[in-house]
């Protein structure tokens, strides 16, 4: 499965063959150029970066490190292995063999998952643009431009779907996920995580550590697809999102570890004084993205979710290893309503629930993370423990938006969430304060104050290597 690095865009999928098709990725080629040029991240277009490259969509050993001028990076069409003969593994075709074309009666539910996933990766670059002006470390700022680099890529995948297989629809769809922008009022991103202001570093590292991982779930479910293509493409996505999480997991574990040890500093205990970032904010910043991410899975009860199952299209996460039972019918998941002023629990049939069964998924992973995060803060020797608010605290979608909950998932007046807020979400005073904080340090193995050095570099070399020729 080596990559063809000869053509104008670099492919595993034979597009010299398909001359209509690269002709009309050739077209969309500029409109993405262009597009990058306007919303990738700013000031650094003609820095030397030191990037991984896919060489092969193999198992084994795919990526290439060097330095490269982001606007050169090798976007292209990458899909893993084609394995034997697929079948689709659950729902109601469960054995039958896997579709490699779209199944007429399931093409606007497929042209659906695959715009709305689409729609996150130039989001989150977006959101990302100026992020590069305030990095912590030139490592850093590497792992922003490799992040960005591969959210860039994993549009090209979802356009190389639509292009390939919705004919003029998905033509107008690809040319449409260039026109929307992140938090415009006319046209927004379609997902409301990706319209959210993310101009600091903490909340870089809260997005790549909820969002990313919302990313693996989501792209995991569909790598377990009935429609071949679409399958293959996000297997291959995932191996570059392992490190998108490990950007945000071990960024916002660095901030915490430094957190504390400022805190330890300070005699009055206050991080602030210190020019740290006090714990407590961390957990406000945490509570926001969470809460934001926990909106991306949809709502608790949903026939969209269930339609998605039984076709074969979404399943669960590690639907084929972790599951022996495939067809989900005649089995209900337990959903607490909130119905008359109190939640009252409901036997939802297990299809309908197949956005909360994800969503549980996630949080007992983003719960593993933190458990090691309050594990390091404990270990710098501050008592604070680092939490996830209840999957009912602020949410905008689904069962529990339209009522206010505390971090505990009780419900509570809006007049007493308004009372808290502060104290349970980030303040303008706080993001001030980061924005404040957030200097660029740009020298050689040099770190800001705020957060901990990694624990070692990238690609085996230290800290202190050249990550970015500034
Ligand atoms: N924001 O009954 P519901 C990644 C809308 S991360 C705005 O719950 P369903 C990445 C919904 O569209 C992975 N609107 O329906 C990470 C619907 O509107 P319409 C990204 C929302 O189908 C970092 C209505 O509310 N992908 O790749 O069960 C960097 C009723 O919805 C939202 C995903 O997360 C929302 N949060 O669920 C780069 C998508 N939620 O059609 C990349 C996965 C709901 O009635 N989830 N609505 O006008 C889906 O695709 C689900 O189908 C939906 C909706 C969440 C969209
Ligand atoms: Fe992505
Ligand atoms: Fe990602």
């Amino acid at each position: 499965m080596a990559i063809d690095y000869q053509s104008k865009i670099p492919n595993n999928v034979d597009l010299a063959q398909d001359r209509r098709l690269q002709r009309a990725l050739e077209h969309w080629q500029p409109s993405y150029q262009a597009w990058w040029q306007e919303m990738g991240p700013e000031g650094l277009q003609d820095k030397d970066i030191y990037l991984r490259t896919a060489i092969s969509a193999d198992k084994d050993g795919w990526a290439h490190f060097d330095y490269v001028k982001m606007p050169d990076y090798r976007w292209g069409i990458f899909l893993a292995e084609r394995e034997g003969e697929r079948k689709v593994n659950f729902g109601d075709h469960a054995g039958l063999p896997a579709w490699q074309e779209v199944p007429g009666e399931y093409r606007n539910a497929l042209r659906r998952i695959i715009v709305t996933q689409a729609d996150t990766e130039p989001a989150s670059v977006e959101q990302q643009r100026l992020l590069g002006q305030t990095a912590p470390s030139l490592y850093d700022l590497r792992n922003l431009c490799q992040v960005n680099v591969e959210e860039g890529r994993h549009l090209w995948a979802m356009v190389y779907l639509l292009h390939s297989y919705f004919g003029a629809e998905g033509r107008d769809e690809a040319e449409e996920l260039l026109a929307r922008r992140s938090g415009d009022a006319d046209k927004p991103r379609i997902l409301d995580a990706f319209n959210q202001p993310c101009n600091d570093w903490l909340s870089f590292f809260c997005f790549t550590m909820f969002a990313d991982r919302d990313g693996k779930f989501q792209l995991a479910s569909l790598a377990e697809s009935g429609f071949d293509p679409l399958a293959r493409t996000c297997k291959f996505m995932l191996t570059e999102e392992a490190h998108h999480m490990f950007v945000g997991d071990t960024g916002l574990e660095r901030i915490l570890r430094r957190s504390a040890q400022l805190t330890k500093l300070d005699p009055n205990g206050d991080a602030r004084a210190q020019g740290g970032i006090d714990l407590p904010t961390v957990q406000k910043f945490i509570n926001f993205w969470f809460s934001y991410c926990l909106d991306l899975f949809g709502s608790e009860i949903s026939t969209n979710a269930a339609d998605f199952f039984g076709a074969g299209l979404k399943g669960r996460f590690g639907e084929e290893k972790r599951f022996t039972e495939h067809t989900a019918l005649g089995q209900h998941k337990e959903i607490l309503q909130w119905k008359d002023g109190r939640l009252q629990p409901e036997q939802i049939d297990l299809r309908s629930a197949m956005n909360e069964v994800l969503r549980e998924d996630y949080i007992g992973d983003c719960a593993n993370a933190v458990r090691r995060w309050s594990n390091a803060v404990q270990a710098e020797g501050a008592a604070f423990e680092v939490k996830l608010p209840h999957e009912r605290f602020h949410r905008r979608q689904g069962l529990y938006a339209g009522q206010s909950f505390d971090l505990e998932g009780n419900p509570i007046s809006d007049a007493e969430f308004e009372q808290k807020r502060a104290e349970w979400l980030p303040t303008q005073e706080d993001k001030d304060y980061l924005v404040r904080i957030m200097q660029p340090v740009r020298g050689v193995g040099q770190i800001a104050n705020w957060i901990a050095p990694p624990r070692r570099g990238i690609n085996g070399l230290d800290f202190e290597f050249e990550y970015v020729r500034i």
